[in-house]
């Protein structure tokens, strides 16, 4: 019996312009790059939005409406939701899903009975995925709702919240083991300060470096090899979060020697926010060769919060499955939804509409990023843009064969024209231009 009355969503071609009858770019079997899509795109369903999620803006209440509404016990709706959401991993075709330990059950009065209500959600879920063969991209773990958590988890400036934050992420490594999550994740919900009148900042990362080890050390004593994960995001909620963006995050790890523990995972909304570009971000772990995963949404441009909106920007999506295909996938990483309709989508019909976009938007990028590969298109320009650095002194330089002096001996006469003449236009029109025929070409057909 089918608990949501709308059908499964299927790949349908790019046939008819208006969407809603199907996937129009999302074909699982297709391959692209020498592997099939679905293998790409790992796509996940977040909990917490799909869900949980009631569509609340900072002035309104919830306009969501689920079929799970009218259950009011909340432990039996907890439960139910669970059914809810392997109909719809179902109906989606994703294989993944992604939650905070916060997401699926009510918190009791003690960490005690928290976690026998969590457990006994988490008994459902493992027979479902026995039963399904759906899977966890990753779980964490709330350390931000609960007022407990006012100034923090890992880096309160309280030992007794500092504590219970521990007991509550080892308790969440021995779901990842459970659930056999392929990632852990780490956001820092409120590791950051709002003021340094009263705030120790070393003394707070201190905390959270030596946490994450000891995070680390557990997961290593239980058997759980999961790659553990650190989501960067600037300035929400408090005004300093500590990991503000990719290289922030990057150094911080540096920093305390954790970069052979944690990849990142990187969220689109969150790169606005830090007032990046998506793929900047992606680039940056790549280059650094700690690219682990993505939170797929975006942002809007106009409003200065973490609006989650599921990916529409094919532009956006091209360049950053381009980050992914150069970085040859993302490995155990995956593209997790962390994203909501909008208020005013309230009906469950949208949430199916909200996915089915979200993956063709994502879909259409990766063909359209395979093709500029192929083509060399970006690769020809980079090649070309950089080539005196093959040879010459270009080429000195980076092998480290010359001194400044000697740099001075070959430049310092070289008259102005010459100089000049020795520049390039970067034809950024234009590039721009051949990415957009790139995108319609591709598409279009
Ligand atoms: C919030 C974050 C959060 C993490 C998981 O902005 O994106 O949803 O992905 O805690
Ligand atoms: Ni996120
Ligand atoms: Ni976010």
């Amino acid at each position: 019996m089918s608990l949501f009355t709308q059908e499964k969503v299927k790949y349908v071609g790019t046939k008819g312009l208006k969407a809603g009858d199907g996937f129009h770019y999302y074909n699982p079997d297709e391959m692209i790059n020498g592997k099939k899509m679905s293998e790409w795109l790992k796509f996940s369903v977040a909990y917490w939005h799909t869900m949980d999620q009631r569509l609340v803006d900072p002035f309104g209440d919830g306009t969501a409406q689920r079929p799970w509404d009218n259950i009011t016990d909340p432990m039996e709706q907890a439960l139910a939701k669970v059914d809810y959401l392997f109909e719809f991993l179902d109906k989606m075709n994703v294989e993944y899903f992604a939650f905070h330990d916060r997401d699926l059950a009510p918190e009791g009065d003690t960490l005690r009975e928290t976690n026998e209500n969590l457990d006994k959600v988490i008994d459902k879920i493992v027979e479902k995925m026995q039963e399904t063969g759906k899977k966890v991209l990753w779980n964490t773990s709330s350390l931000f709702t609960n007022p407990r958590f006012v100034a923090g988890g890992a880096t309160a400036p309280f030992a007794d919240i500092l504590a219970y934050s521990a007991a509550q992420i080892k308790h969440s490594l021995e779901i990842a083991k459970r659930v056999n999550s392929e990632n852990y994740v780490f956001w820092g919900g409120r590791e950051g300060y709002e003021s340094l009148l009263n705030t120790d900042m070393k003394r707070e990362q201190e905390h959270i470096a030596k946490f994450f080890k000891m995070a680390k050390d557990y997961a290593n004593e239980i058997g759980y090899t999961g790659q553990f994960l650190l989501e960067p995001k600037p300035k929400e909620p408090t005004s300093h979060q500590y990991d503000t963006d990719a290289a922030t995050t990057i150094a911080f790890l540096k920093e305390y020697g954790l970069e052979d523990i944690f990849k990142l995972n990187l969220e689109g909304n969150h790169a606005y926010l830090a007032g990046h570009t998506y793929e900047h971000e992606v680039r940056v772990a790549r280059d650094a060769g700690l690219l682990g995963s993505l939170d797929a949404n975006m942002g809007d441009k106009l409003i200065g919060w973490d609006i989650d909106e599921f990916p529409n920007d094919i532009y956006e999506a091209t360049l950053v499955m381009y980050e992914m295909l150069k970085d040859g996938g993302l490995k155990t990483g995956g593209l997790n939804f962390d994203a909501k309709p909008r208020r005013q989508s309230f009906t469950m019909d949208d949430l199916f509409l909200a996915h089915t976009a979200g993956m063709d938007t994502y879909a259409a990028g990766l063909k359209v990023a395979s093709r500029l590969i192929e083509d060399k298109v970006l690769d020809d320009v980079i090649t070309d843009r950089y080539s005196s650095f093959d040879s010459g002194i270009g080429a000195d330089f980076e092998s480290g064969k010359v001194t400044f002096k000697e740099l001075e001996d070959y430049i310092i006469d070289i008259p102005q024209e010459k100089l000049i003449e020795s520049t390039k236009s970067g034809h950024l029109e234009q590039l721009k231009a051949t990415l957009n025929n790139y995108i319609f070409s591709t598409l279009g057909k």
